[in-house]
């Protein structure tokens, strides 16, 4: 029997953790390495941005539990405090084994030689994971002969080792967390009194991959471009099990294939399953598909978070994007009349000046309501606009990749720049459904996000002080 720990470290940076008073998921990833773990052996999770003092809650369940195994998992901007656990468990319990796995590890693993790390995974982690795991128990000394699994200080990691699809993960042990610590502010147009605002949500995966190239993103290189759809039974079955009445679908491109996504609405419908649901959806795939999204509507569809990135197409070329600013005036449409909330999603670039803040800001004000939020351009470590832009890079570029810290120059002035860059969020507040459309909800809960909502825009005004 061993005790296996399984650890989300938390952002150093403010606005990843403002950002979380709106979405806060559950560690999914987390979650799946605990259900490849074998009965007989002693399981923890412990994320740590939900607790209120991170560096204790390690020490004192490091110190309690005294691990065998302990796995991390880390988004590129979690790694430096990565780093901090690692020292704090060696420090606590000198024997146990530290893996590191996650996007990060994957993607830049030549940047993971951290003192104190035993191993780096890449790719999925739950064969590797289980691998290492009956390595230990076997008494063997080296778990390097496993596929994926490498020494930190390893001269060659080679290409990205692809991802395979989600059907061949075990099932995600959600009892392992607090389901409670886990929320998404809802604004879903319907316009009697919401029950709550920003009630419990869970997470789940209905595919993974993607076959688009947007230039920004990883996920191409993760999946080779593959799609994966996941069997239509075994997401019911994970649909039927899951507490919560809300749903995130944190697919990389939930409606890819709309066959999928037809059976899949209509199971639902059949079993008469009903949550809500929020996903991520591609503009063009909505003007293609209209009635797939009036489907999903009528089974709980609520929220469709659509990549809009810009208001010109010649930035959408210049991204790969595959999809026109036509699509998108077409699928805002669409969204409107079928009574789905849109939460466009745009891109900043770092060369704006103060007539093309102006100018997104005009776009958002003349679209129906919507929960609109915006990023800043920023190439993702891994990806071909990483390595053309890698010269430009005006800070590090990885301990700041949360899409909201440029990590290229900008024209303005930073302390300029992120002005209106935070006014973009004040001015996009005045359009959100909720309250365009009058909708009564909990004062408590309102305070609460009008609390959050100045405390994330402050935090974004004072982007600049952090470099
Ligand atoms: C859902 C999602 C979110 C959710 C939050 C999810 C969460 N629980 O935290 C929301 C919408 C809030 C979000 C926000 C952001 N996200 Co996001 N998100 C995703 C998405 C689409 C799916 C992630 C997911 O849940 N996957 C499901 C789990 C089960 O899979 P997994 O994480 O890959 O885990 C597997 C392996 O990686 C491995 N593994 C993972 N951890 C470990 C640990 C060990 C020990 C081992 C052995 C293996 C292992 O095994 C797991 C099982 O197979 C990914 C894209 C993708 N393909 O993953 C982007 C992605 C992870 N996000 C990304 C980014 C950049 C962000 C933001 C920083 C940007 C932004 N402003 O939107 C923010 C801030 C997040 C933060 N905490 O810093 C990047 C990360 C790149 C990077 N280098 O860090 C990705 C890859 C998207 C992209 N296009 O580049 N995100
Ligand atoms: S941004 Fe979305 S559509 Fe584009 S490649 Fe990434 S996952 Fe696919």
């Amino acid at each position: 029997m061993k005790r296996i720990l399984l650890l989300r470290p938390d952002s150093r940076l403010t606005v990843v953790r403002r950002l979380r008073a709106f979405l806060h998921l559950e560690p999914l990833a987390l979650e799946y390495l605990a259900g490849s773990i074998p009965e007989g052996n002693e399981v923890k999770i412990l994320d740590l941005t939900v607790v209120k003092n991170p560096i204790r809650a390690l020490q004192k369940t490091v110190k309690d539990f005294k691990p065998d195994l302990v796995g991390v998992t880390a988004y590129s901007n979690q790694i430096d405090r990565a780093a901090q656990c690692f020292k704090i468990i060696r420090k606590e319990c000198p024997d146990s084994i530290i893996v590191l796995g996650g996007h990060h590890a994957t993607i830049i693993p030549e940047e993971c030689r951290i003192p104190h790390l035993d191993a780096i995974v890449r790719g999925e982690g739950c064969g590797p994971f289980r691998k290492i795991l009956e390595t230990m128990e076997s008494g063997e000394k080296s778990i390097f002969s496993i596929p994926n699994v490498y020494p930190p200080d390893a001269e060659n990691f080679g290409p990205i080792p692809l991802y395979p699809g989600v059907d061949s993960l075990p099932k995600p042990r959600r009892n392992l967390v607090d389901r409670s610590k886990y929320f998404c502010a809802w604004s879903s147009p319907r316009k009697e009194r919401k029950a709550s605002i920003i009630p419990r949500i869970a997470s789940m995966r209905t595919s993974s991959g993607c076959a688009y190239q947007c230039s920004f993103c990883i996920v191409h290189k993760l999946y080779g471009r593959k799609y994966y759809p996941r069997k239509v039974d075994d997401i019911i079955e994970e649909l039927k099990s899951i507490p919560e009445d809300y749903v995130y679908f944190v697919d990389d491109e939930t409606f890819l294939s709309a066959k999928h996504m037809r059976a899949l609405g209509k199971k639902i419908h059949e079993q008469g399953i009903k949550k809500h649901f929020v996903s991520w959806a591609r503009s063009n795939t909505i003007t293609d598909n209209p009635d797939l999204f009036e489907l999903w509507h009528e089974i709980g569809l609520e929220i469709i978070y659509v990549g809009l990135e810009s208001i010109h197409d010649r930035t959408l070329k210049t991204f790969n994007k595959k999809a026109t600013l036509n699509h998108n005036k077409k699928a805002i449409e669409i969204l409107e009349k079928i009574g789905i909330t849109i939460h466009p999603a745009f891109m900043v670039m770092p060369d704006f000046e103060v007539d093309d803040f102006k100018a997104l800001n005009e776009y958002v004000q003349s679209m129906p309501p919507a929960e609109a939020a915006f990023t800043v351009y920023s190439p993702a470590p891994g990806t071909d606009d990483w390595e053309k832009h890698k010269d430009d890079f005006i800070c590090d570029a990885i301990k700041f990749y949360d899409c909201m810290h440029t990590i290229l120059p900008t024209k303005l002035p930073l302390k300029e720049f992120y002005k209106h860059f935070s006014q973009l969020t004040v001015s996009a507040l005045s359009r959100n459904p909720l309250r365009v459309n009058n909708i009564p909800v909990n004062p408590l809960e309102l305070l609460k996000i009008i609390w959050r909502t100045h405390r994330y825009v402050r935090a974004q005004r004072n982007l600049w002080k952090d470099y």
